[in-house]
């Protein structure tokens, strides 16, 4: 059977930065976030006797280091089910590859549902982020609809993702501002590795409870300025992180710094609008949505400024008849 999944990126307001388990992907903290409808990834999977190997085609290219990490879970869903059969992926970012904003997390999760279904499986929701989990952290958020809470769990069992709120419950915008960045940044997978060298860490995860708690709280109450004060200063304790971790990331372009202080004088101005970053230099602004023309005006005016995405909060995975093969 040939599947076809759609899967958005999310960002994260708490971040997931450092495992307590490499293997299990078992994150160090729990973590919430939102998905973005204008960031995504569409993948189509079949396995067929008919196929006398396994090909994988990403962006239509076939990169060894990508290839590598989705056959490793690839062959965890043809053990789940066992399966033998060989499959052919074919897989497409709605972004170009290049912009940084490339994070596994659509990827994983087009690929688990896609894959996990053309095998037969059929896996609850709950099961597909734990599965998603196991491939890429972050993926796991980017299963069900709108805001989500990822439960760091105690187990691979109890670490598993959940909508808290649908995609329409609160009209805000996401803009992606993509900026001139540099060399390459560090992946991922290895950064968490280091954050646990920083001093700050455990202060960090001392207070991640109360942080979560008092998201939580905000986004219910839909307290837009005490939201974005916290999502902008939990952003910013993150890199503080990896700042100061043992070798230090330092993941900024000057561009980045450019837009954070554009933003903070934006807010001077009257304009209510915060900043969240990941692990590279682009940044993603928050605002309100009727507000959200008057920001993208104002950052066309920044030479720091490259290409603007605007997101709306979205729907997680989903199936599509619209096979790429
Ligand atoms: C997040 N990031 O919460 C944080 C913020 C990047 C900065 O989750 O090793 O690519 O595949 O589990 O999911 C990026 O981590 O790492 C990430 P792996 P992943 O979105």
């Amino acid at each position: 059977m040939k599947v076809t999944a759609i899967a958005p990126s999310n960002i994260a307001f708490i971040k997931y930065w450092g495992k307590k388990d490499e293997k299990l992907r078992l994150p160090a903290n729990s973590s919430i976030s939102v998905n973005l409808s204008n960031i995504y990834t569409t993948t189509t999977v079949e396995f067929s006797s008919q196929y006398k190997n396994d090909d994988i085609i990403i962006n239509s290219a076939r990169k060894d280091k990508e290839i590598k990490r989705v056959m490793a879970h690839i062959d965890r869903i043809r053990k789940m089910a066992k399966s033998n059969l060989q499959v052919k992926v074919i897989s497409r970012n709605n972004f170009p590859t290049a912009s940084g904003l490339a994070s596994s997390a659509s990827g994983m999760a087009a690929l688990t549902v896609a894959a996990s279904k053309a095998l037969g499986l059929n896996l609850s929701e709950k099961q597909l982020t734990i599965l998603a989990r196991l491939g890429s952290g972050s993926s796991s958020r980017s299963i069900p609809d709108g805001w989500v809470e990822w439960i760091e769990g105690k187990d691979s069992e109890s670490s598993y993702a959940y909508s808290l709120f649908p995609k329409n419950y609160w009209d805000l915008s996401i803009l992606g501002v993509l900026v001139e960045s540099g060399e390459k940044k560090v992946s991922t997978t290895d950064g968490h590795k280091l954050a646990n060298t920083s001093p700050f860490f455990q202060t960090r995860l001392k207070n991640i409870d109360q942080k979560i708690s008092s998201i939580k709280r905000l986004i219910e109450e839909k307290n837009f300025k005490e939201f974005g004060q916290l999502v902008e200063a939990e952003a910013l304790e993150m890199h503080a992180i990896m700042l100061t971790s043992t070798p230090s990331l330092i993941y900024w372009s000057p561009a980045t710094i450019e837009v954070m202080k554009l933003t903070q004088e934006l807010r001077t101005e009257g304009l209510p609008v915060y900043f969240t970053i990941d692990a590279g230099p682009h940044l993603l602004l928050v605002c309100e949505t009727v507000n959200a023309e008057k920001v993208v005006d104002e950052l066309k005016k920044s030479h720091a400024v490259k290409k603007i995405i605007i997101n709306k909060p979205a729907f997680g995975t989903r199936l599509s008849p619209k096979h790429l093969f």
